[in-house]
């Protein structure tokens, strides 16, 4: 299989050496490559619908002339999300990104909001870019999310929502934090853009809160190259959201509301139904490929794959796996270290934290003292890659890699007299 330009490594320097598996000549000269494999494996890679379909459809699109404002695919898109997810509305846009600050705006968010720090950085941009002050809540380290307890303990008469994210697809704890919200009378809205496809005790992520943002990003596992979309039953609140995201237009010549251009194209609706039509393929396949890494990773002490409940319905694109430092001989560092050494591009998400990031760390330099589980999270956990361009033999191979690793690694036993 051809292989794509290998991509800059990050300076990971192990925290304990390891013994360097025997190297197999990588093409190139390029650093030591899983062997008879495609080298480099990236977490992320696009996962693809029917080719032909996707052309058609670009063809239409160009014999068409209409390629962006809320076009004939635009709207196709939004019918078919609204459809899937069983809401009255999927608003799309050009990202995740916008399509959040959107959201916040249209509920009128301000002051500040609960959000995790243990997710992607463009939750708390979203607010922070309209001049909210994000307010970093600690996740319960079972799940990866959102603790309601620990919201509890940051509402302040200043909080105007709390945001949630479904990491890894694995919806929050709906009922804990919306009793929260409840108590305080705070509307939340959820960073959803993992958990397309997902349940929640049977319901489709996308119902709850006042609104929940999808991302069809390339590497998500439904793409439309980029892309993302508000789902919500509030007729009200979907419309002001139609209107702020062309610049506040209500037909010609009119501007009813302060707007951005925050617009899906039409190419990225023909590629978002594209790969619609295809989710069942791709979740089979995601499922296959994180079924062949637990069974790959059974039994090694200290290395556990993350579970998804088997009663929900899951999409399976993120292959997680927590390693404790206290169980095994390296630290994920370490195996990060090792795995990108032969070219398998293992992901931190979301290390080192929001609230480690600018501008949070210079802005909120003690969050970390309300976030130990964060940071052990965010200090345990690496990413593996998955979709459709990871084989079941590359899987083998990254395992055999993981299990050489936490054995090479191993200090030796001592001597038995
Ligand atoms: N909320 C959450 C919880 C999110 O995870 C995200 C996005 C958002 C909100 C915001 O959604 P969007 O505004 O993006 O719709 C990547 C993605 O860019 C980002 O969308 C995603 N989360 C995040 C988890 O991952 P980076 O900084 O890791 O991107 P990068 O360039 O390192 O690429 C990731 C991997 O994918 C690499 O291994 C390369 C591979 N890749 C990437 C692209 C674009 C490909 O193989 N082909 C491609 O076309 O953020």
């Amino acid at each position: 299989m051809a292989t794509s330009a290998a991509p800059s490594l990050p300076h990971l320097v192990p925290t304990r050496p390891l013994r360097p598996l025997p190297p197999t000549d990588g093409p190139d000269g390029m650093a030591p490559r899983v062997d008879g494999l495609a080298a480099p494996l990236l977490v992320g890679r696009p996962n693809l619908g029917d080719r032909d379909r996707l052309m058609a459809r670009i063809a239409e699109m160009l014999d068409r002339r209409w390629f962006s404002n809320n076009g004939p695919l635009v709207q196709e898109f939004e019918r078919a999300l609204a459809a899937h997810v069983g809401v009255r509305h999927c608003v799309t846009a050009c990202n995740a990104t916008i399509a959040m600050e959107i959201a916040v705006r249209a509920l009128g968010l301000r002051g500040e909001v609960i959000i995790p720090a243990f997710t992607f950085v463009a939750t708390a941009h979203a607010l922070r870019w309209q001049e909210i002050v994000p307010v970093f809540a600690d996740i319960d380290p079972r799940t990866h999310n959102l603790d309601p307890d620990a919201i509890t303990r940051l509402v302040t008469p200043r909080t105007s929502a709390i945001v949630g994210t479904h990491v890894w697809g694995r919806p929050c704890d709906i009922e804990g934090i919306e009793a929260v919200a409840r108590r305080h009378g705070l509307p939340v809205l959820y960073d959803a853009a993992h958990a397309f496809g997902c349940t929640h005790r049977g319901r489709m992520v996308g119902g709850f809160g006042r609104c929940e943002v999808f991302s069809f990003h390339a590497t998500k596992f439904l793409n439309s190259f980029e892309g993302g979309a508000v789902a919500t039953d509030d007729d009200a609140l979907a419309e002001q959201m139609r209107l702020m995201r062309n610049f506040g237009f209500q037909g010609f010549d009119h501007v009813t509301h302060l707007g951005t251009n925050g617009k899906m194209t039409e190419v990225c609706a023909a590629m978002g139904l594209t790969s619609l039509e295809a989710l069942e393929e791709i979740v089979a396949v995601n499922r296959r490929n994180y079924l062949a890494y637990r069974e790959g990773l059974a039994g090694i002490t200290g290395v556990e794959v993350i579970r998804y409940d088997p009663v929900e319905r899951n999409n399976y694109q993120y292959v997680v796996v927590e390693v404790d430092p206290d169980a095994c001989a390296v630290d994920r560092d370490a195996l990060v270290a090792h795995l990108h050494a032969h070219q398998v591009m293992a992901r931190k998400y979301f290390w080192p934290g929001v609230h480690r990031m600018q501008p949070y760390r210079a802005e909120q330099p003690n969050a970390r003292m309300l976030l130990p589980h964060t940071e052990r999270v965010a200090e345990r956990v690496l990413v593996l890659p998955t979709g459709q361009q990871t084989s079941p033999a590359a899987i083998a191979a990254v395992c055999a890699l993981i299990r050489e690793a936490i054995v090479v690694g191993a200090p030796a036993a001592p001597a038995s007299h």
